[in-house]
């Protein structure tokens, strides 16, 4: 059912060479795009009405507000099975924990004496966050999108998540709960783009946010492209990944159970295991084989997802090797299940998480390892970072220079502005040590 990919016995090409190798989902955003544009015009001109007509034709829904009322918050928390709620405060404690410590502290510097500058870290005035509802619901991801949110004290934070036509309107009542748990009580009935276009653009309903965040599907995705340069967005988020390095002493059990934990989400979702052992790739090739017989998202998702050209078993022919083949990857989440699994997780440079040994698989960073499951997908982990506190904040430098410090350095500006033919930014500091500015 998965494919075989065999880079053994040659030296692996570097770089895109050796990328073009790997197994990749198909995600046409751009195509995406085109459909979008019009729906966040919509949004745009008609406000709430365009988010009603959306909800009726997307989601079947006939809404009666955007809007979440407060007693449905509220009721969905006194209705939350006791032994979810238990999983999801504790899920919160712990991200919690991860995330306060990434908070940022003001730093001064003295460059010169009498010269400092400031990084002064200044969370968004707002944020509108995401979390999915259409092929599964989400309430991990409200948790994942809120808490960094939180942490970085964002004053303001709406949420949206799509109108469930069984629950009368409403987002799904665990989305509610897991918003009550948070203290969120700003949320809204809406999906896909129209969710990403009503918070950028704000509507009769929602004020707007000058940044949109969370994961989401391919219309989430072109939505926010179409944003781009206009909100602040975090990465585009695509179909789920799990890289798996492997060697000789990984249980095929395990490794098997958790390329199908990740092609659970979506028949689009990329499992990949890299190996240099045959032994391995037989043994997760035959647990894949029994384990999917059996599992319940089998036909629509998982046997796609694992059969899709994005899926695959690597072969090489050593760990360092796997290494090149991880790195050129940069998948979403990466497992290192080797011997001295946490000294070949230091070699890794591009994933959006890493997964270091038998005890620390994807599911647990997807709900309770108090890390964030909100990540770079489509080697976006090359250039980019998972959902943290950092997100959510602006550094602003902020220059204090006195009256010797500035004259100690003008004549290096002066010079500089001259050599970029921009005499005028010369003149503003040399006014002000007794030159005269010309005039007419
Ligand atoms: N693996 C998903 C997150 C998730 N899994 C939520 C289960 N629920 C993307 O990181
Ligand atoms: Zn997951």
């Amino acid at each position: 059912m998965i494919s075989r990919i065999d880079l053994r016995g040659a030296a692996l090409p570097e770089g895109q060479a050796l990328r073009s190798l790997l197994p990749r989902a198909d995600f046409d955003v751009t195509a995406a795009l085109k459909k979008v544009r019009p729906i966040c015009e919509d949004v745009h001109h008609r406000g709430d009405a365009a988010l009603i007509d959306f909800a009726q034709k997307f989601d079947g829904v006939a809404l009666k507000n955007v809007r979440v009322p407060a007693e449905a918050i509220a009721e969905a928390l006194t209705t939350l099975d006791p032994d979810v709620r238990a999983a999801l405060e504790e899920s919160i404690r712990r991200a919690r924990i991860v995330h306060r410590a990434q908070r940022r502290t003001t730093e001064t510097t003295q460059v010169v004496p009498g010269g400092t500058v400031t990084e002064k870290w200044v969370p968004v005035d707002r944020v509108g966050l995401y979390a999915p509802g259409g092929r599964a619901v989400y309430p991990s991801s409200v948790i994942m999108d809120v808490v960094p949110a939180q942490e970085a004290e964002v004053p303001s934070i709406a949420l949206a998540s799509p109108a469930q036509k069984e629950f009368g309107g409403l987002p799904h009542p665990t989305i509610l709960a897991a918003c009550a748990l948070l203290g969120v009580d700003e949320v809204y009935a809406a999906g896909g783009a129209t969710a990403v276009a009503m918070f950028a653009y704000g509507t009769e309903s929602c004020p707007p946010a000058p940044m949109v965040m969370g994961p989401g599907n391919i219309w989430v995705a072109a939505a926010k492209r179409f944003f781009t340069g206009v909100i602040g967005i975090d990465s585009e988020a695509g179909p789920t990944e799990i890289a798996v390095l492997a060697d000789a002493t990984a249980d095929p059990v395990h490794v098997a159970a958790d390329l199908i934990s990740q092609a659970e989400h979506d028949p689009l979702a990329a499992s990949v295991l890299v190996t240099d052992s045959e032994e391995l790739a037989t043994g997760v090739a035959k647990e894949l084989q029994a384990q999917v017989a059996v599992a319940k998202h089998r036909e629509e998702r998982i046997e796609p997802a694992l059969a899709g050209k994005q899926s695959a078993i690597v072969l090489v022919d050593s760990i360092d090797d796997g290494l090149a083949v991880v790195n050129a990857y940069g998948a979403e989440h990466l497992e290192i299940q080797t011997a001295d699994a946490a000294a070949v997780a230091e070699k890794v440079r591009n994933a959006g998480a890493v997964f270091v040994g038998p005890y620390s698989p994807v599911s647990l960073g997807d709900y309770a390892a108090g890390s964030n499951h909100v990540l770079p997908t489509g080697g976006c982990a090359c250039h980019s970072s998972g959902l943290s506190v950092q997100s959510f904040l602006r550094g602003i430098h902020v220059v204090d220079y006195t009256r010797d410090a500035l004259a100690e350095i003008t004549q290096h500006v002066v010079t500089l502005s001259e050599a970029e033919d921009l005499p005028a930014h010369g003149a503003a500091l040399k006014a002000r040590f007794g030159w005269k500015v010309p005039t007419a």
